[in-house]
């Protein structure tokens, strides 16, 4: 993340000299405009909802309407597999013994392997299913519902184990590769983690050097927690390699993906890790000496292997959201299973406030997580590339509400929950890891906040650019200052009520306020800390909570209305649900901005980093305990 902040941090640099053009223009949100401005021309619109709220702008496109991108038939042929999916589920997995048994048997296995389930969305002609994402997700969610342990065995194998190969591979590649992962009882992993390098994915130390001949590499090093590490006899593993950097002539290391096999020689793993959860997933560090890896084996472009993880990282995360949406459904179908069946104090527990506040939270949360996931994977099938902070948001937002679903059944449950028998505690410890694989939540909201104000800064810097030579730049010039004058005289302001069903306009107008208000956070942030934005956590962790709670607005605000538009049965209950989330959601934002803006809280912070670290100093707690013994 520290080169991302340096990457912001030079725009931010542009940024500070321009102060006075910010200045004069204050920050004004606006819909977007159907002309396209001159200076934009050259560059590709990104049509990113997220990206362009840091800018103050609501890019509908990927929002209005719910983007469902099934026809018919495509609908059809998910649902023939919804029945048998369900049916392995129930009549032969067991996710219990896989738990206790920290694996999963072959029988099993064998039965996954025929449901076609390892090779989702491989073409058909490669030995695969050839779902889109929408259709993947679709079956994700019954998995989610039943057994995430086993959920990581399949989603590591091809959300990223193979991934690399589908998005990257060449056509030999894929023919030679696919059709072993897909139908062939191949597994595959995704191998980038090293001991030294968790978040800071670039910092990896494998190596691969090329031999003279320039035939093949030659790699070494390790890697930690690969999800099938033991069990994968194909893997996308990233490596440095020396590349001639064209501009300058100069060697230097960057990172290359590899499509690397067992068999190749030099390959070796650990035990199986003991883990708090997933327990019946593999998870061991493997090892590479001496490994040859043909030139073939290349996956992308030399030199450019970090562009490929991240890629593989961003096409697949939108699956968690899928995933924990199934999830959440059994925790609440076990919740009001209790809460209609229990009676204390002489009453049903659904007829309390207290767990009917609990039970409606949990319905909203998943509602709104499956809002978000099903919003990116119809984008993606629709062929878009602008998702990357949009699926980064759904890992977040699942994995938190998943939690805290999962928390508040126990909760309901009571003593019953703390037990075996519910299920709800192996949920608990399996959702666990959610939060911090794939991207760390804490990662994922500084990606989300940096990248956001970096897409704001660029479009000041040409705001700037405009402003050295106005007579060529007077539309984009005019513009700007006409969106924001309009802001002091009261004209302006996000008005997002055209774009929903009119039953649902007083909550878009609440998401639209909240727009307002954080394109107006963002630019003044921009222009308090120009360059050293990039050293407030505290405030960023806050920008990217509100971010979160916006797009989760725009997408529910979406799906409902056209679940309004189009009669659907359950229209009138999903707008309850929206009007609920919306206006929580709006009240959030409006917190978490002020908090940004107050010089208490900012001060708070400053305290919380003393006493950080004074903790680390002492590595224990500072204080003693009140008796002083
Ligand atoms: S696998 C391990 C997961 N590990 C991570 O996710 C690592 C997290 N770290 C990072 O993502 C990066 O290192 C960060 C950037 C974000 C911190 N998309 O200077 P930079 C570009 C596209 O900012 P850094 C696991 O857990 C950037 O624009 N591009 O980079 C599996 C720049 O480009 P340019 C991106 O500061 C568990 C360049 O890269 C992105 O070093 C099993 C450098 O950027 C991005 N995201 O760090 C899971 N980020 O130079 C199983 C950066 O052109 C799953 N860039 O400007 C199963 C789930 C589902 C189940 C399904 C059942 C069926």
């Amino acid at each position: 993340m520290f080169r991302a902040i340096n990457k912001v941090a030079k725009n931010s640099k542009a940024l500070k000299n321009q102060t006075e053009v910010i200045r004069c223009l204050s920050a004004q949100p606006q819909t977007k405009s159907k002309q396209t401005p001159r200076a934009e021309k050259a560059a590709k619109p990104n049509l990113s909802f997220v990206h362009n709220l840091f800018r103050g702008q609501v890019e509908s496109s990927q929002v209005f309407p719910y983007p469902i991108a099934l026809n018919q038939e495509q609908i059809e042929y998910v649902g023939a597999f919804v029945d048998p999916v369900s049916k392995f589920f129930s009549e032969v997995n067991n996710a219990d013994r896989n738990d206790m048994n920290a694996q999963v048997d072959e029988e099993t296995l064998k039965h996954l392997w025929e449901l076609g389930a390892f090779g989702l969305q491989v073409p058909q002609e490669l030995g695969g299913l050839e779902l889109n994402n929408t259709q993947y997700g679709r079956l994700a969610e019954i998995i989610g519902m039943n057994d995430l342990g086993l959920g990581i065995v399949i989603g590591a194998h091809q959300s990223i184990g193979f991934k690399g190969i589908l998005l990257y591979g060449t056509k030999e590649q894929k023919e030679k590769y696919l059709p072993k992962v897909s139908s062939g009882g191949v597994y595959a992993a995704f191998a980038l983690t090293e001991p030294s390098s968790g978040s800071d994915a670039a910092s990896i130390k494998c190596r691969a050097v090329k031999s003279a001949d320039g035939k093949h590499y030659i790699l070494n090093g390790s890697k930690i927690w690969i999800s099938n590490g033991g069990i994968a006899d194909i893997m996308t593993v990233f490596a440095q390699t020396e590349v001639l950097d064209e501009a300058t002539g100069q060697k230097k290391d960057k990172v290359t993906a590899f499509i690397v096999e067992r068999g190749f020689g030099g390959v070796s793993n650990g035990p199986p890790e003991k883990k708090m959860g997933i327990k019946c997933s593999n998870t061991a560090e493997v090892y590479f000496e001496d490994v040859k890896i043909p030139v073939e084996n290349v996956l992308g472009k030399e030199g450019e292997g970090f562009k490929v993880a991240m890629n593989i990282l961003n096409n697949g995360r939108f699956g968690m959201g899928m995933t924990l949406g199934g999830t959440m459904r059994y925790c609440i179908q076990k919740a009001t299973d209790h809460a209609t069946q229990r009676t204390q104090f002489g009453k049903k527990l659904e007829s309390y406030g207290g767990i009917q506040e609990k039970l409606a939270r949990m319905s909203v949360l998943q509602y709104v997580n499956q809002s978000i996931a099903y919003m990116i994977s119809g984008n993606m099938d629709l062929g878009s590339n602008d998702y990357h902070l949009e699926a980064a948001i759904s890992k977040v937002f699942a994995s938190e509400a998943a939690w805290y679903v999962c928390d508040e059944a126990i909760q309901i449950l009571g003593g019953m929950g703390f037990m075996r028998d519910t299920q709800l505690e192996r949920f608990m410890r399996d959702l666990r890891i959610f939060r911090i694989f794939e991207g760390t939540n804490d990662i994922l909201r500084l990606f989300v906040a940096l990248t956001g104000i970096q897409y704001a800064g660029s479009h000041l810097k040409e705001v700037q650019k405009a402003f050295q030579n106005p007579a060529a730049n007077l539309g984009l010039i005019f513009k700007e200052a006409s969106k924001r004058a309009s802001s002091y005289i009261g004209l302006g302001g996000v008005d997002m009520t055209g774009l929903v069903e009119p039953s649902l306009k007083n909550s878009a107008k609440l998401c639209g306020e909240s727009i307002d208000m954080f394109a107006r956070t963002v630019e003044s942030l921009l222009i308090k800390y120009g360059k050293k934005i990039v050293d407030e956590q505290f405030l960023l962790n806050r920008l990217a909570d509100s971010a979160i709670d916006i797009y989760a607005m725009a997408s529910s605000l979406s799906r409902a209305s056209s679940a309004l538009k189009s009669n659907s049965p359950t229209a009138d209950f999903e707008k309850l649900m929206v009007e609920t989330w919306c206006v929580e959601a709006s009240d959030r934002v409006r917190i978490n901005l002020r908090k940004i803006h107050s010089a208490e809280f900012n001060e708070n912070y400053k305290r919380m980093s003393v006493i950080s670290k004074k903790l680390c100093e002492a590595h224990d707690i500072v204080h003693n305990n009140p008796i002083g013994v």
